[in-house]
Order: C-alpha cells, then structure tokens, then sequence
C-alpha cells in the first residue's frame, strides 16, 4: 500500500489573493451562446495574480456587478444547487489530532462523578469508575465514528473525485485508513465496557479505585498504538481539502501536451494561475486551477503534467491525473506542441501522443498551438523521399507548422497571444453553449 504522494502538496497552490489587471484594447468577435460571431465589443481581460483553488467573489478593482450579471449568477446558483456532484472534499468533518482526542477524552472523563445520592463508599467507587470509563470510551469512540460515517464513499463520489483520491493518496490507501480508523474505535468501544463492567462488579473500594487505573491505562494504550491512523486521516483530509474546486457549470480551458513544452507559461499569460515553470519535464505535478476573467465572464483554467509517448499502463500518476481531467470533466482543451526541440520529446512523439488523443476525446472542443516559435526556424529542414508514405507526409507537416489550424505563438518574444487569447475566448463561449445546451437538457 502507497503512502499519500505529495501531488497536490509541493506549493503550487498559492494563497488566493485578487489583483486585477485590464488590458481593454483588445477586441473580439464576440461569440454568443449560439457559437456564431455577432456582436463586436472591447472586452477586458482581467489577470488575476493568484492560483485560485477556491472559487471567489470580486469585490475590487473594475468590477462592478451589472444586471446581467445578477441573472447569470441565479442562474448558475440554481444550475449548482441541481448538480452537486464535484466538491464532496470541501465538505470533509473536521479531523483533530490523535493527541487532541485522547488529551480531551481523559480531561473530561476525570471530571465525570458519581451518581449523587449513593451513600455506601464502595459503591460510590464503583459507579465513579464505571461512569469514568464509559465517558473516555464515548469520547473516542463518537468523534471517529463521526469520521467513518462522513468520509464518504469512494463509490459515490463524482469519478473525477475518485480518480483524484486513488492517484494522489495511492489505489486503495483512503478505504484503508477508514477501515483502521473504524477498527480503532470497536477496539476502544469493547476495551472500554469490557473494563467499566469490570470496575462495577468490583467488591471494595480499592479494587474499585485499582479497576479504574487499570481501564484508564489500558484504554490509552490501545488508542496511543493505533492512533498514527487517525492522524493518517486528517492528512488525507488536509490533501483533499486542498485540491483545486472545479465548477463544473463555469466552462474550463485544459491546457495538455508533453513534458515542457510550455502549457504553464501559458497558464500565467491566460489566467490567474501562478504555476511554477522550469526548464525539465514534469514541473507541473498535479492539476493547477486558475482563471480567466473576459467580459465580466469568469472562466477556469486548469494546467495540468506532461503526457509521454507511452501505453496508459506504463504511465505515472501525473499523467494519469491528466487523462483523468479529460475523460470525467467537460473542458475545452488547449494542445501545445512544442516543435522547437526543446522540450526534450521529439516533434514525432509529440505527434503520435497528439494523434491518440485527439482521437480519444473527440468530443471535446479543441485548440492547437505550437509553442516557443521564437525558437523556430523559418524554413525546416525537410528530409524528401522517393515516395514518401502519406503517414510520413503528414509527419512531415506536424513537424513544419503543427496541427491544421494551430496557433504560433511566443511567450518570450509575445507573438501570436493576441490571436491566441481571443480563440481562448471563443472557444470558452461555445463551451458555455454546450454546458447551457446540457442543462436545458436536464430540465427538460
Ligand atoms: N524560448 C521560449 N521558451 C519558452 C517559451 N515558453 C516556455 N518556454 C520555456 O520552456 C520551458 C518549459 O516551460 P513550462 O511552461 O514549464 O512547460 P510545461 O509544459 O508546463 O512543463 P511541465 O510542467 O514540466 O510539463 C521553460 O524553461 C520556459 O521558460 C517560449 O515561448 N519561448
Ligand atoms: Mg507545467
């Protein structure tokens, strides 16, 4: 069984803070719900300067609710209260810490005392040290069934959630530290009445008094044996809490492609998101959330690990937190390939990777850019053959401008991020059709 990996737990996760910028020459063919280009408007992008891992009202800067705004946003409160299936971990009990409970536990049990009214000694002793006992029993006992009970079931959960749970904590390690959790508190709970039964037949005082010491230490030492468990849950609590909230009304800009090849630098030039960019494969090592602020429209943005040229069985957690985030939530994707030689995944990897899953989530609404074309050359080198196969032709042209209808664009030199953020926009405006489109659906 894996311990937690630390995913979600290397810092990439910024305290949210809201700082808005405007830039507002910028100016689009609107796309409306319908998806054709009506309207001309001056839109204002707003970077906020924080990875948001919560979703957050602005109360700052240019904004000022409008009311249009008011009936977007009661018609996304009523379209969350009707789906609620991802945010189950915002909604995680409370765990203390072992030390806490048993701390607790013990200080309140020693207060507990006899039921008034027994004048014989030995039985006041008795009923003292049952009581006693029984008290420091409940008060471990309730608070970890009170976690058992309200950790929810992985099988219940939204499957992006689930995937989550079993990539960033290990297959099977959330139900295992429930199930020894639960198995602490039975053990505590029989230890306990076991030990109270046995104080409340004792035949004097002392015994009484000696009964009481005795179920006391044995209950503390059961719990201090096994009580890393509970400490192991409020991690996995801690871990879960932590992840990036995705609304699965707001539409999403999924930002994939190789190891390197440049998806965060352009998460910090779209969005909010601050994620951390290096120079070597998988800098990214969990699923980044940010947003873009457009016309007083909020959109997210998720930058997520690298994908390699490799079967699904051979790939690491990274890269299946990122297949995860295609294959369970409606985001428009953002493919970067980067042809520069750069990246360390060559243009015919890239390819092949590209080509899989373009196939696999055709249903996605799609956008291709080619990175770092401030390192291109203007004229690749082109190796001719006799009679080149049409696959190798193909090859051929990825390797000279991408993907038909990809984007060139530079972070270093700026160029093409004027075009680049204006098909974001239209792409995340036809993706809000197809959520309204879905949830009309529903209603009907
Ligand atoms: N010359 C040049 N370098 C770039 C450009 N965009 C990104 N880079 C560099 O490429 C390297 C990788 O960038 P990242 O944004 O971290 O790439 P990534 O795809 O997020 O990488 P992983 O998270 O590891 O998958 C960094 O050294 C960037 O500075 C660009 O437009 N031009
Ligand atoms: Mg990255």
């Amino acid at each position: 069984m894996k311990a937690p990996s630390s995913l979600f737990l290397k810092g990439h996760v910024l305290p949210s803070s809201i700082f808005l910028l405007r830039n507002s020459k910028v100016i689009f063919n609107w796309v409306h719900n319908t998806g054709t280009p009506n309207v001309k408007m001056h839109p204002i992008w707003c970077l906020c300067k924080a990875i948001q891992t919560n979703s957050y009202e602005i109360s700052n800067g240019s904004y000022h609710p409008t009311v249009q705004q008011t009936t977007e946003k009661k018609t996304m409160e009523k379209l969350s209260r009707k789906v609620e299936s991802i945010g189950a971990f915002q909604k995680l009990p409370i765990v203390m810490p072992s030390i806490d409970i048993i701390g607790s536990a013990l200080r309140k049990a020693r207060k507990v005392s006899p039921t008034k009214g027994i004048a014989n000694i030995a039985k006041r002793e008795k009923n003292k040290g049952a009581k006693q006992l029984d008290a420091l029993m409940k008060e471990i006992a309730v608070p970890l069934r009170t976690y058992v009970e309200n950790f929810p079931n992985k099988m219940h959960l939204h499957p992006y959630e689930r995937s989550l749970i079993e990539l960033t904590l290990g297959d099977g390690y959330y139900e295992m530290v429930l199930r020894k959790v639960d198995s602490l508190r039975k053990r505590v709970v029989s230890v306990g009445k076991e030990h109270a039964s046995l104080c409340a037949k004792s035949s004097s005082k002392r015994e009484a008094e000696e009964r009481l010491n005795e179920g006391l230490k044995k209950i503390e030492e059961i719990f201090a044996q096994e009580r890393k468990v509970v400490d192991d849950l409020l991690g996995i609590a801690k871990t879960l809490r932590a992840m990036p909230v995705i609304n699965l009304e707001t539409p999403t800009l999924c930002l994939v492609g190789a190891p390197n090849v440049g998806k965060s630098s352009l998460v910090h030039v779209l969005s909010t998101g601050k994620p951390e960019i290096c120079n070597y494969p998988f800098t990214t090592r969990g699923i980044l959330m940010g947003h873009i602020i457009l016309n007083f429209q909020k959109f997210q943005v998720t930058d997520t690990p690298g994908l390699l040229r490799r079967h699904d069985e051979d790939r690491n957690n990274l890269e299946k937190l990122t297949l995860a985030v295609l294959s369970h939530l409606p985001t428009a994707v953002l493919y970067v390939h980067d042809l520069s030689g750069e990246c360390g995944t060559s243009p015919s990897d890239q390819f092949s990777i590209y080509k899989e899953l373009r196939e696999r989530f055709n249903g996605h609404l799609w956008l291709d850019v080619v990175s770092k074309s401030d390192l291109l050359k203007t004229s690749p080198v082109v190796y001719a053959t006799d009679e080149p196969h049409p696959s190798q032709l193909e090859l051929e042209k990825y390797r000279k401008s991408g993907p038909n209808g990809a984007i060139n664009v530079s972070v270093k030199t700026q160029g093409g991020l004027h075009e680049l953020k204006q098909r974001v926009h239209e792409l995340l405006n036809l993706q809000m059709a197809k959520i309204n489109d879905i949830s009309n659906n529903q209603e009907k």
